[in-house]
């Protein structure tokens, strides 16, 4: 015996397997239909029976999405959660004028006693002053001349009247220069003086003085060191060292 008959016959289940294999392959061949159907070597014989389906092939690419569907739409959602804070906005256009309130209540303030004690307090006040302008000095208008009856000089006046929250005195007119003297009764200081411009004399706040009553013979700028102005009992005025030791008037604002 052959030794492939020998072998089969000792294993017939793999001689089986074997002729499965080979009819399987067999069938996996497409049959060209182009090709003429003639068998070159053997004598043609009755087809065999088709084999057994091949394995399924590779997935395909994916296809285009597909229409909206026809079923119904389900029922909507709870809400999502809050979302952050957004930025504030921007101011908006500022509201028309209310209309006047009603008058505020303040039973200290229109009609309560306060009314009744200020004008006693104005009353007071117009009294004392009056006592002042008899014993000490003199009102002309809104300005109260007053002297302290003290000898210095023309900065320590100066200095004198603003720590009194007043001004050194400064005539304006005949009625003002004649007051001052009135209530010096001697050599005393008024705020003008030609320091910056020799012959140009200005009052404390700089401004040319328009009214003036100079002694005869002055302001003659004696040894050229008289800078500062006195007045004179008499009202005259005479032009002296600001160094001088004299009266101190002062005028405080009414
Ligand atoms: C006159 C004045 C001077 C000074 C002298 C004593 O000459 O002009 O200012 O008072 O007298
Ligand atoms: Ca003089």
């Amino acid at each position: 015996m052959l030794p492939l008959v020998r072998t089969m016959s000792l294993f017939p289940s793999l001689s089986l397997l074997l002729l499965s294999v080979v009819a399987t392959s067999y069938s996996e061949i497409e049959p060209d239909e182009n090709l003429p159907k003639t068998c070159p070597v053997i004598t043609c014989a009755s087809p065999g029976i088709n084999g057994l389906p091949g394995r399924d092939g590779r997935d395909g690419p994916k296809g285009e999405k597909g229409e909206p569907g026809q079923g119904l739409r389900g029922i909507q959602g709870p809400p999502g959660k809050l979302g952050p804070q957004g930025n504030p906005g921007l101011p908006g256009i500022p509201g028309s004028v209310g209309q006047k309130g009603d008058a505020g209540i303040c039973p200290k303030c229109d009609d309560g006693p306060a009314v009744s004690e200020r004008a006693a307090l104005r009353s007071e006040l117009d009294r004392v002053k009056k006592w002042l302008a008899f014993a000490l000095g003199k009102q002309v208008g809104k300005k109260f001349f007053l002297t302290n009856g003290r000898k210095m000089t023309f900065d320590k006046v100066k200095a004198l009247c603003t720590h009194f929250q007043a001004s050194m005195a400064i005539p304006m007119n005949a009625e003002e220069n004649k007051a001052i003297a009135y209530v010096t009764k001697g050599d005393a200081f008024l705020g003008i003086t030609d320091k910056e411009n020799e012959g140009h004399f200005v009052d404390l706040t700089g401004r040319p003085v328009t009214y003036q009553n100079w002694n005869a013979n002055e302001p003659n700028n004696a040894n050229s060191e008289e800078h500062c102005v006195m007045i004179l009992p008499d009202g005259k005025w005479n032009d002296i060292s600001c160094s001088a030791s004299l009266l101190a008037v002062c005028e405080f604002p009414v």
